[in-house]
């Protein structure tokens, strides 16, 4: 495939825009090579610059669940601009948009909405930290919760892909109160708890992790983190920006059955439009401005366009929600598919999956944590990153991201891409 107009636009944009990207994991950094520059896009398939067609399997980092430009979104969304795009007011769609999401996630009474996952964390901690009158919070290395100052401490994602996990800008101050434990090691959180006790206000999760590729959490990892939180007065926060109506209506608090404190939404409760949302019980979410005194505030906050979009695609999920099974097979039989052929072409590889969250690593090694991640084989990963593109492919440029399914792939887009892989030497 020719990749010649987005090789330029991207020269252009470098020009302007620093790296030519407004987030840094875009710039293909990690793989090599300039990065594709997309025109537009429909159900399954990119179509960028140079007239390329694309299988899709980033769904834009997970938003798009149904596939691109989605009917009942679209329309809604289109219906919606023609009355005014914002207005700093309170809309009576913000109201049904809370309703539907609080109906559809166990445990949850009041949300609130703001423009993206980062915010919603940092208001989460913030709201947490405010509640129980401490500062401390654990997070794991790899886990990455947007791009607020306590949370780039080992954060995964693009800090860990571009080698800043701790990102320079962070202040010693603001540093010292994050703690940091592994995934999936309970012993250390343990430890950590007894070391700072009584000063932790929050432990936040990836209830299944995205940002390192796909870490699933043992049973007794994640029940013993509730029973801590339960224990010793610190607040549960599950970052469900990736999983929150991706794995089911309830998201990770559904079907890990374990029920947080604070949950944090993005990605798919914006349908595509810039949306997080953090939501609690009452008793928390009471302490929030303006009934209480945590402040947190925004002008596009609970944009009509945004919450239109939101609103169209949880209404649908909630109506069909076999499409959560229908993907998790989808995503097992890529599964398959891809280890089969990895086996036979004797490349060692683990294949982590849950739902229709997948990745694949180069290692020899179970993936369970970030340590472990990071032994995956980059080389090999850019030759299959690569092969795949060039053959019509579109994969997460970077071995420490998740790929996100989206419904609209069929069983022949998983077999072309299953059948592709076997013609990369890696
Ligand atoms: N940090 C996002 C993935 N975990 C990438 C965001 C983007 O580049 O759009």
């Amino acid at each position: 495939m020719i990749y010649q107009r987005s090789s330029a636009l991207f020269a252009e944009a470098k020009k302007y825009i620093p790296g030519g990207v407004n987030s840094p994991v875009r710039a293909f950094k990690a793989v090599g090579g300039d990065p594709i520059f997309v025109k537009k896009a429909k159900g399954a398939y990119l179509f960028d610059e140079d007239g390329n067609k694309l299988i899709d399997y980033i769904a834009s980092w997970g938003p798009l669940i149904l596939g691109h430009a989605y009917e009942p979104v679209i329309k809604a969304v289109v219906e919606k601009a023609q009355n005014g795009t914002s207005f700093g007011m309170p809309t009576e769609i913000e109201t049904e948009l809370a309703k539907l999401a609080i109906s559809m996630v166990p445990n949850m009474d009041k949300i609130r909405f703001v423009n993206s996952g980062t915010e919603a964390c940092m208001s989460a901690v913030r709201l947490a930290r405010g509640y129980t009158g401490k500062d401390k919070i654990i997070k794991f290395a790899g886990c990455y919760h947007g791009h607020s100052d306590s949370f780039l401490i080992q954060a995964g994602s693009g800090a860990v892909t571009f080698g800043s996990p701790n990102s320079p800008g962070v202040t010693q101050g603001t540093a010292k109160d994050t703690l940091l434990a592994a995934y999936n090691d309970l012993a250390g959180v343990k430890e950590l708890v007894q070391a700072n006790k009584g000063e932790l206000a929050a432990i936040i999760i990836e209830p299944i992790a995205g940002n390192m590729g796909c870490i699933v959490p043992t049973d007794e990892f994640i029940k013993g983190l509730r029973e801590i939180c339960t224990q010793e007065n610190i607040l549960l926060i599950f970052d469900e920006v990736m999983t929150g109506f991706r794995l089911g209506k309830g998201g990770a608090q559904e079907v890990l059955n374990i029920k947080a404190d604070i949950v944090t939404y993005g990605k798919v409760i914006g349908g595509g439009l810039p949306v997080g949302a953090f939501a609690a019980r009452t008793e928390i979410m009471d302490y929030l401005a303006p009934d209480g005194p945590v402040y947190q505030a925004g002008t596009l906050s609970g944009n009509p366009l945004a919450m239109s979009a939101g609103l169209a695609m949880l209404t649908e999920l909630n109506n069909a929600p076999e499409v959560f099974k229908s993907l998790a097979e989808k995503t097992a039989y890529l599964h398959k598919g891809i280890g089969k052929v990895l086996t036979e072409k004797n490349v060692p590889h683990q294949i982590n999956r849950f739902g229709s969250m997948i990745s694949v690593h180069f290692t020899d090694e179970p993936v369970v944590d970030f340590a472990s991640s990071a032994k995956g084989d980059n080389d090999t990963f850019k030759k299959y990153f690569h092969g795949l593109l060039e053959r019509g492919i579109y994969l997460p440029p970077s071995a420490f991201e998740s790929y996100f399914l989206n419904d609209a792939l069929s069983y022949e887009d998983l077999d072309a891409t299953i059948n592709a892989l076997k013609e990369i030497d890696l």
